[in-house]
């Protein structure tokens, strides 16, 4: 019996290495399950050799027609005629596709050599044949379910959403190209991902039944799991807690590539009525494929039917440019004729059409992503370089974009000695600057970047894009002539291409009137480099920098000229003051030790991104500072003192009641969630304590000297510490040990101090007699913990009243959070969550790392890193699945 256990388990493994490994997603097929039917043939029959034909027929119809194909091989006799198809899963790239059916085509002939029926899942496509024809019909049987193994907490209720859920899924693959995917909220953090799909043989209202018997079955196969797909021949649904749609890889797309590259198209559910719309339409097409070098300036002003536009990459010379429009004019005619809208994405172009007029508006959807959501860094180090140069060559690009007349703005940034991270940023041209910004701040807010791999991604919006790679696909604005023959007002200057964008109205009147959208940038003729860009950019924040700027002079007026009476505090980054300004004001002002080599630019923009960094639980910034050498950085003053000062007085710690408590785990949580996801910068900030807790005079937390971990960090090569700031008690083992920081040091820094606000103790004390190194808060509470006697550790301050289930979630939280691999802690997205609703149960934490001998004085330092080295990656949090055959 445990030998089968164990085999089980192994078996769990194997898939789940499957599943993850992100290598194998990109060339491997994931096999499912397979099933021969029908009967036996003999082996040499004209059935068997039918089936080889059809089998290599099918092979060699994916590449153009990438998704699905249907082909029959007759015979005389007709019991000998095989009818065969293939599916593959929503729209992964055409390269997948043909080598999951390859894989599928191959393992049929060995497994299935005899049967006269057969079908066979992968991850990425579905093989099927029988020697009678199954075209058009619904087919429930054979049925394959797959579980994720880890239960949902609140059954009733996610159940519900997801049948709710499903079913719109469902509604919409059923009417839309046979396969949707859809998103819903199940908390603030967490969202449910649901995906529908039809063989597209079938009837809109065949695919809805088949589907609906799919949903049907969920219950069969995953009732209260937090994952699960149930795969019949003719369709299929999944569902997870993480969007495992996106994996698709970035189709091969080299420098320069002079081929458009066709990515993705939707067409909206509504068929027109109007007959006419239909010549409209085709007229519109004709005329911006044909005027798609042409630079014209037409009026506006007519009667209208449909609209059209396009935009080209903006390095795009216009020739490949033209190639493109015309490519997308053609494949959008024949894909979405007669449909009201429609939108074409191509790697060179876009080009989309409506009924509506929607020039100058901001589109967000329908959206097409392309990003790889698999950890593919060698370590921790790497993925952090990775997300912070991403993070902040993007919000570099969402400030300039707008200033850019072009709305073309692109920006490399060298990760390592290796590697260049290369980033573009585009909106059509008919948007204001603002709705552009508004457009790419969306994209931005929704790209998962903790969960990013590396090989590039793109997220396609109708009035914005984004992409990144680790190659440069676009051509450098600074050098000339890559492309030929652009025409002469294109080419002004030679700097920067220029995208067009034409708009056509057609009246319903005969008489057809084309207009195109005037350019700013031919108008002003205008060429920008990308210094004179950020230039601008600055140029640009100066006004708003200005009410935040106070001179030395001020400041030394405030502080009685930084007096050592006026000093309340000193930590790694420089000393403290109290100060009261002018209109009596009280703040207090953060000398930056000078040691920081950071430029006058560079800390200007460091704190006009700081500047713009609010909320309830961050301590308001002032303004700063920047003369004589002194950076100077002021924030409002919390009087009632900080989380430590109650916390490990014997004689205040009852001041604070257990709903107070936990409150404040809460708001810190919020604020460190807020630092690392919700604003557009990321903040890490890397000195998580109590004493930079502050609590105001409603006790409401304010998370202290956030802004530093920035300033600090921006004089250093990107990312990569070369110092470590920080204090010992509450620093990561990863972070004390090689200087990695990621947001999960934050997460560990946050784990103490939850465990410290519940015992009332402070970490680096010891509690019981030396146990070698085992001594210090977290090795006292896993023994608690591990010993069933958890409660025991809460402070007895507020033992006579507190809520159990609240100590013991956040005691849960805590020990994950300073679980030693820093994957394994959870993210303040999840804490936060976990914290909000108890619908997810909580993983079971590993026993915390005792790195820190208790004696250690918990002073701030500042000292260089002995070595860096690398914590080694292991992937969790990932789904564990498991085989309901049938
Ligand atoms: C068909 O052949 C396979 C082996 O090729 C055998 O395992 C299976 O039992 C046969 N089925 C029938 C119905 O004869
Ligand atoms: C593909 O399927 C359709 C029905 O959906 C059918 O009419 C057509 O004949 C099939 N094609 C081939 C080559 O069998
Ligand atoms: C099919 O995939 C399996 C593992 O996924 C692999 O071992 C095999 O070589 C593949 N076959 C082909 C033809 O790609
Ligand atoms: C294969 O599918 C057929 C038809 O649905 C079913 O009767 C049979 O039990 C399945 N075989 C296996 C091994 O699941
Ligand atoms: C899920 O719940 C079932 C009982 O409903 C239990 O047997 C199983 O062990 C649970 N699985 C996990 C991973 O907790
Ligand atoms: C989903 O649709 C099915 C019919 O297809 C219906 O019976 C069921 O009540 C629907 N569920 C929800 C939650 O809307
Ligand atoms: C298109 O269909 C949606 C529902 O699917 C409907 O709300 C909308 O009014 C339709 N638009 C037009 C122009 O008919
Ligand atoms: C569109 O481009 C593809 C290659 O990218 C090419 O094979 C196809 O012929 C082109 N179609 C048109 C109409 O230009
Ligand atoms: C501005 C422009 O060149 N318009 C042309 C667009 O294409 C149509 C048809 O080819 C021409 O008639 C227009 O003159």
């Amino acid at each position: 019996m445990a030998s089968c256990n164990i085999f089980f388990l192994l078996i769990l493994i194997r898939f789940v290495t499957f599943e993850i490994t992100p290598a194998e997603t990109a060339s491997n097929p994931v096999y499912i399950y397979h099933n021969c039917s029908g009967g036996n043939t003999t082996d040499g029959s004209t059935f068997q050799s039918n089936l080889k034909i059809l089998l290599s027929s099918l092979l060699d119809n994916t590449p153009a027609n990438n998704g699905f194909y249907n082909n029959t091989v007759s015979s005389q006799n007709s019991s000998n005629s095989v009818f065969g198809l293939f599916m593959c899963t929503g729209e992964i790239p055409s390269q997948l596709c043909q080598q999951c059916v390859q894989n599928a085509t191959q393992r049929l002939s060995s497994e299935c050599s005899l049967a006269k029926q057969a079908v066979i899942w992968y991850d990425e496509c579905m093989v099927r044949y029988s020697n009678t024809s199954f075209f058009s019909t619904v087919s429930i049987r054979p049925r394959v379910g797959l579980l994720n193994t880890a239960n949902i907490t609140n059954e009733e209720s996610f159940m519900e959403l997801l049948f709710q859920t499903m079913n719109k899924t469902a509604d919409a693959a059923a009417v839309d190209n046979k396969f949707a995917i859809r998103e819903a909220n199940i908390s603030n953090f967490q969202s449910l991902y649901c995906l529908a799909q039809c063989t597209p043989d079938l009837s809109p209202s065949d695919c809805r039944r088949c589907l609906s018997g799919a949903i049907g079955d969920l219950p069969w196969c995953c009732q209260g799991k937090i994952g699960g797909r149930v795969l019949y021949p003719s369709c299929n649904v999944r569902y997870e807690l993480y969007p495992f749609y996106r994996f698709t890889e970035a189709p091969e797309d080299s420098e320069l590539s002079e081929d458009p590259i066709y990515l993705s198209h939707k067409c909206s559910t509504n068929v027109t009525a109007d007959s006419d719309f239909k010549v409209h339409l085709s007229t519109l097409f004709s005329y911006m494929s044909s005027n798609a070098t042409n630079q014209m300036d037409y009026k506006d002003g007519v009667e209208d039917t449909v609209y059209g536009l396009f935009m080209c990459r903006g390095d795009l010379p216009s020739r490949l440019c033209q190639q493109c429009v015309l490519n997308a004019t053609h494949r959008i005619s024949s894909d979405c004729n007669s449909f009201q809208e429609g939108v074409i994405w191509y790697s060179h172009c876009m080009l989309r059409y409506s009924y509506r007029h929607f020039f100058s508006q901001v589109e967000k959807s329908p959206a097409y992503k392309i990003l790889s959501l698999i950890n593919t860094f060698s370590d921790v180090k790497e993925q952090n370089l990775f997300t912070y140069g991403l993070t902040k060559t993007l919000n570099n690009l969402i400030e300039a974009a707008p200033l850019s007349s072009a709305r073309y703005v692109t920006k490399s940034s060298q990760m390592d000695d290796s590697q260049t991270l290369y980033v573009l940023a585009q909106c059509t041209q008919d948007l204001y600057g603002d709705d552009c910004m508004d457009c790419l701040e969306d994209i931005y807010k929704n790209m998962p970047f903790s969960q990013l791999g590396n090989p590039g991604g793109r997220i396609l919006y109708p009035s914005c894009n984004i992409r990144y790679e680790f190659f440069q696909f676009y051509r450098d604005p600074q050098r000339q002539g890559l492309g030929n023959s652009s025409p002469p007002v294109l080419k002004e200057k030679g700097k920067r291409r220029l995208r067009t964008i034409i708009s056509i109205v057609l009246p319903t009147t005969i008489s057809v009137i084309l207009f195109i959208f005037v350019y700013y940038l031919i108008k002003r003729k205008v060429r920008r480099s990308a210094k004179s860009i950020l230039r601008e950019n600055f140029g640009y924040e100066s006004a708003t920098l200005e009410p935040l700027q106070f001179s030395l002079a001020v400041i030394e007026a405030a502080t009685n000229n930084f007096s050592n009476d006026k000093r309340i505090g000193k930590g790694g980054f420089g000393e403290v003051y109290k100060g009261i300004l002018f209109d009596g004001r009280q703040v207090a002002v953060k000398k930056l030790s000078k040691s920081s080599k950071q430029g006058v630019n560079e800390f200007k923009n460091e704190v006009l991104l700081i500047a713009k960094l609010q909320h309830r639980n961050l301590v308001t910034f002032i303004g700063f500072c920047l003369e004589e050498e002194h950076k100077i950085l002021i924030y409002e003053y919390v009087p009632n003192k900080s989380l430590d000062y109650f916390l490990f007085d014997s004689q205040r710690t009852h001041l604070l009641s257990w709903s107070q408590r936990y409150d404040v785990i809460g708001g810190v949580a919020r604020g460190i969630l807020y630092l690392h996801e919700h604003s557009r910068l990321k903040v890490i900030h890397r000195d998580l304590k109590p004493s930079n807790i502050l609590l105001d005079e409603n006790m409401i937390p304010k998370i202290s000297d956030f802004g530093l971990a920035r300033i600090v960090e921006i004089n250093q090569d990107e990312g990569n510490t070369n110092r470590i700031v920080g204090t010992y008690g509450y620093m990561s083992p990863e972070y004390a040990m090689f200087g990695q920081f990621s947001e999960k040091s934050d997460v560990f820094s946050f784990g103490v101090m939850v465990l410290e606000i519940i015992t009332g103790k402070k970490n680096s004390t010891s509690y019981d007699q030396p146990h070698g190194v085992a001594n210090s808060l977290l090795s006292y509470v896993w023994r608690q913990w591990r010993d069933e006697t958890i409660l025991s550790i809460l402070d007895p301050s507020v033992k006579e009243k507190y809520s159990e289930q609240e100590v013991l979630i956040c005691i849960q939280i805590g020990l994950l959070c300073v679980q030693q691999n820093p994957h394994a802690r959870p993210s303040m997205v999840k804490i936060v969550s976990y914290l909000s609703n108890y619908l997810v149960e909580l993983p079971r934490p590993e026993e915390p790392t005792f790195f820190l001998h208790g004696t250690m004085d918990s002073k701030a330092l500042i000292q260089e890193p002995s070595s860096s080295g690398c914590i080694p990656l292991s992937l969790n949090e990932m789904p564990t699945s498991q085989f309901l055959p049938r």
